[in-house]
């Protein structure tokens, strides 16, 4: 519940600069002083007053309206205080200066949120959701944001948190009967309901990772020998002539970054340096980027002249080894194959062309496919990598412990791996989290949300 020991804490709620209406939002105890000296008169709850602010000196710093939320049904579950005052920097720093110096203190990043957290107003799934809303690139990811907001995500991990706690008093109850003639372990049932717990996590990964490429977006990088035409392919993604493009080789050298969406799918594309031996010292330094960036892809769009096919394995020979790659056999215009996708034993391939546009429906529908994005489903929430992260070693604990059922009729050790999942799932949704993972979670907020 809400702690009337903390202190009272302010910010300025909007973002700097200048505009039409600027937010102060101040939570905490202190609030009623505030609205007595810089009001200079009660308000009512949640009514809008139109009212001078007062400084120290009895005059006036601005006049705007006024909003009073008292605990506990405000943001915080604090008392809670919106000023909007003009949009001025100059302004909005008078005004909060002088609500400071009323025994209030500037709040910490992501402070606010992390009170309502605190206070049971939202949990922690939901608080991330606000700060990943406030930072959607793409419309898409603005409504998975809003979704996990409305507590869709928690709703599905809250679920399997009740599925678990339920299998886990069923497993220790059998633990305690073990002397009885009744075996409840050795009946199906369990099983089955392990079994169907297990298929539930990998939907939600499912979702969830899909939510995870809205929120940070696939990093796909363009490689391949000099002059196949990676920058050509770069400019024709992001729909504009971000790199130069000629028919000499060794024309790029700088890693190249273009944020691109595909039917609102963000995509980071990296257009890097042809690879070959030799050249100079810019170009080789180029060469090391290249590699560089492959180290880090989520994809690697191997692109290849299609009249030179066929001798572009020794390229991959340091990469990573469970890197994917698909093969974009470029230029078909000049050799005339048709464009088309192949799944050959070396992974898949695209016959395209960046000139003619051939291939290039293909490449972008299996980019979709690859990112595991459909926008026909609209259930998709926001997900991060501590999420997925999460739901991973849920996964692992359970399928780990059936298996202990299965083989070894170790119950204990079922009981143990149900118990690790729990709490796996647990830190999604903030019932179990420790000080650090907090930290980390609001300190990557904003000031004032
Ligand atoms: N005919 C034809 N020419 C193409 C196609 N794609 C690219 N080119 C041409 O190939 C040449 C090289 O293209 P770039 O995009 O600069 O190739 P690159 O892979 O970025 O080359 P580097 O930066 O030197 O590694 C240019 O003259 C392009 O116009 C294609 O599909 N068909
Ligand atoms: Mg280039």
């Amino acid at each position: 519940m809400t702690d009337f020991t903390q202190e009272t804490i302010a910010a300025i709620a909007t973002p700097a600069g200048k505009g039409g209406v600027g937010v102060i939002r101040v939570s905490g105890k202190r609030v009623s002083v505030i609205i007595e000296l810089v009001l200079g008169r009660p308000i009512e709850a949640r009514k809008a007053y139109f009212l001078p602010f007062f400084d120290r000196d009895g005059s006036i710093l601005d006049s705007g309206i006024a909003l009073f939320f008292p605990a506990p049904r405000s943001f915080t579950g604090e008392d809670v205080l919106e000023l909007q005052a003009h949009g001025s920097p100059v302004i909005l720093d008078l005004l909060l200066q002088r609500i400071l110096s009323l025994g209030v203190r500037m709040a910490r990043p992501g402070e606010f949120s992390e009170r309502s957290f605190l206070n049971d107003k939202i949990d922690l799934a939901q608080a991330e959701a606000i700060a990943d809303l406030i930072e959607s690139s793409t419309i898409q990811a603005a409504r998975s944001a809003q979704r996990s907001l409305q507590g869709d995500f928690s709703r599905l991990v809250n679920t399997l948190i009740d599925e678990l706690i339920h299998l886990r008093m069923y497993v220790e109850a059998a633990i305690d009967f073990v002397d009885e003639d009744i075996n409840f372990l050795s009946e199906g049932a369990i099983h089955v309901e392990l079994s169907q717990l297990l298929q539930r996590l990998k939907q939600i990964q499912r979702t969830a990772r899909q939510g995870c490429v809205l929120r940070d977006g696939l990093t796909v990088v363009i490689a391949g020998r000099p002059n196949a035409g990676k920058s050509s392919l770069l400019n024709l993604l992001s729909g504009r002539d971000a790199a130069i493009v000629t028919e000499f080789e060794g024309t790029t050298r700088d890693l190249l970054r273009e944020f691109i969406q595909i039917d609102g799918m963000p995509l980071h594309v990296i257009d890097t340096a042809g690879l070959r031996e030799g050249g100079d010292f810019i170009e080789k330094e180029g060469i090391r980027r290249a590699r560089e960036a492959i180290n880090h892809a989520d994809l690697v769009l191997l692109m290849i002249d299609d009249r030179q096919a066929g001798n572009d394995d020794d390229l991959m020979l340091d990469w990573p080894s469970n890197l994917p790659v698909v093969r974009l056999r470029n230029k078909i215009d000049l050799t005339g194959r048709e464009y088309r996708k192949l799944e050959t034993d070396s992974g898949v391939e695209i016959s395209m062309s960046v000139k003619t546009g051939a291939g290039v429906g293909i490449l972008r529908q299996y980019l979709k496919q690859f990112a595991g994005y459909d926008n026909g489903a609209g259930d998709v929430f926001i997900a991060r990598r501590r999420h997925l992260d999460a739901l991973a070693r849920a996964d692992e604990a359970v399928a780990n412990g059936l298996w202990q059922l299965e083989k070894n009729n170790a119950a204990e050790l079922l009981a143990e791996d149900l118990r690790l999942a729990q709490s796996a799932l647990s830190e999604i949704t903030g019932a179990f989290t420790t000080e650090d993972l907090l930290d980390r979670v609001f300190g990557s907020f904003c000031i004032g949300k």
